[in-house]
């Protein structure tokens, strides 16, 4: 946390920003043929990246050629939102082309203090956000003496907050452990010794976001219909915005008109392009993203999928397809494979987890709508059943209503 994370200088031979052809506008002089080097600014939401490892071989031509034929389609998907398109921003005079990267290092905005002021205003909206489920599991402890009724009460709370019976299991048999070696000897020592446990069980949980170690860093997004995708892509969008990070999106949820209107919504028409293309082959519109962010040097580039269900077996071909050409690309890529889950599901959530991690391999989560849930014990389930990291959780449907995951602070506003 609080580290700085550098973009790691581009190897020897400097991706070329080769003809794309499937990018309409041939915007380069964004990608800087010298190795740049520039350090973002530090913060709880993205993580350090790897200490400097052999780069990424960035074998272009084989791997394009071999999907253009296929999953091109003749008519390239159109790049929204760039400095120099005529529609989006009519009261933005086009800036003037970069030219010359700064000498590195370049720092891209400025260094807040490490204490986040904003993070204790969320701390009061999680809290809000988790009262439904905390209220549940809170209320065994009123007037409660240490005995197996209160160990009951707890064990029927905590299923009730879609916990699970495994990791109800586990923490029950934790709390045992703690209130005896604590001597403890009142309910609200045993309340506190709770939240030890679920602070425990939840810690495996806690990953930063890794941005900048390779450019771009490629973020493919799923989950079913509704889970918050957009809204999430659109919050994170304007964060990494906000931090400096250019941001190319791409709008692989093909299959709505609206889709490409929503993201347009949400992000920062200075900073954002996107790449979309009406009906068009989702995986086609990934592949030329992936091309564009390279070709103009995006620090990010986002992924926005169709929602679709586990047992839909030729939509989740669709997204492993998508992953497929994503790697095709970018042979780094995609960089990471996020669910988004909606906290109001429950136990089924857990059952996206696994279903969506076998069909793709996750490497991170986004749970949303945590407000008015009673089910926000569903992210000691995941704990305990498929530990996948989860960056970030949404108690609002307001930009600053997504937030990074940090496992004392979720146990304390469930509890507190
Ligand atoms: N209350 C609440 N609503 C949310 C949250 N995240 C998303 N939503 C809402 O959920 C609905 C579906 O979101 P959307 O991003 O379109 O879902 P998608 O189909 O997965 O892309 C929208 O009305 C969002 O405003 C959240 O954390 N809390
Ligand atoms: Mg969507």
């Amino acid at each position: 946390m609080f580290s700085f994370f550098k973009k790691k200088p581009q190897p020897d031979a400097a991706p070329a920003p080769a003809p794309s052809p499937e990018v309409s506008s041939g915007e380069t002089p964004a990608a800087p043929a010298t190795p740049a080097r520039s350090v973002f600014s530090p913060s709880s939401w993205f993580g350090k990246g790897a200490p400097p490892a052999p780069p990424p071989a960035p074998s272009p031509a084989p791997e394009v050629e071999a999907l253009a034929t296929p999953a091109i389609p003749p008519e390239a998907p159109t790049l929204l939102g760039q400095p120099e398109s005529p529609q989006p921003t009519p009261a933005e005079p086009a800036p003037p082309p970069v030219t010359a990267p700064a000498p590195a290092p370049v720092v891209i905005a400025p260094v807040p203090a490490p204490a986040q002021p904003e993070r204790s205003g969320w701390l009061g909206k999680l809290k809000n956000g988790l009262r439904k489920t905390g209220n549940s599991i809170t209320a065994a402890f009123v007037n409660a003496q240490i005995d197996d009724e209160l160990y009951e009460e707890l064990e029927e709370a905590l299923l009730m907050a879609d916990t699970g019976v495994k990791a109800t299991e586990h923490l029950l048999e934790d709390l045992r452990r703690r209130v005896k070696s604590n001597m403890a000897t009142d309910a609200s020592q045993v309340k506190s010794l709770l939240a030890d446990a679920i602070a425990d069980l939840l810690r495996p949980l806690e990953k930063s976001l890794v941005i900048g170690e390779y450019t771009p860093t490629v973020i493919m997004v799923a989950g079913v219909n509704g889970a918050g995708k957009t809204t999430s892509i659109g919050k994170l969008t304007k964060h990494l915005a906000n931090e400096g990070a250019s941001v190319l999106l791409a709008a692989a949820d093909t299959f709505r008109a609206a889709a490409r209107e929503q993201l347009l919504v949400w992000a920062d028409r200075n900073t954002v392009e996107i790449v979309s293309q009406e009906g068009g082959d989702p995986a086609a519109v990934s592949f030329d993203a992936v091309n564009a962010g390279k070709a103009r040097g995006k620090d990010v580039v986002l992924v926005d999928t169709a929602g679709r269900l586990p047992t839909q077996i030729h939509l989740m071909d669709e997204l492993k397809k998508i992953k497929r050409v994503v790697n095709r690309a970018d042979p780094t890529a995609p960089h990471e494979v996020l669910l988004v889950i909606d906290g109001n599901t429950g136990q089924n959530a857990l059952a996206q987890v696994k279903a969506f991690d076998e069909a793709l391999g996750l490497t991170g989560l986004v749970v949303t709508k945590l407000d008015g849930t009673a089910k926000g014990g569903v992210l000691c389930a995941i704990a305990r059943e498929r530990p996948i990291p989860v960056y970030f959780i949404g108690v609002g449907e307001k930009l600053e209503d997504l937030e990074t995951f940090d496992a004392r602070e979720f146990a304390q506003a469930l509890l507190g």
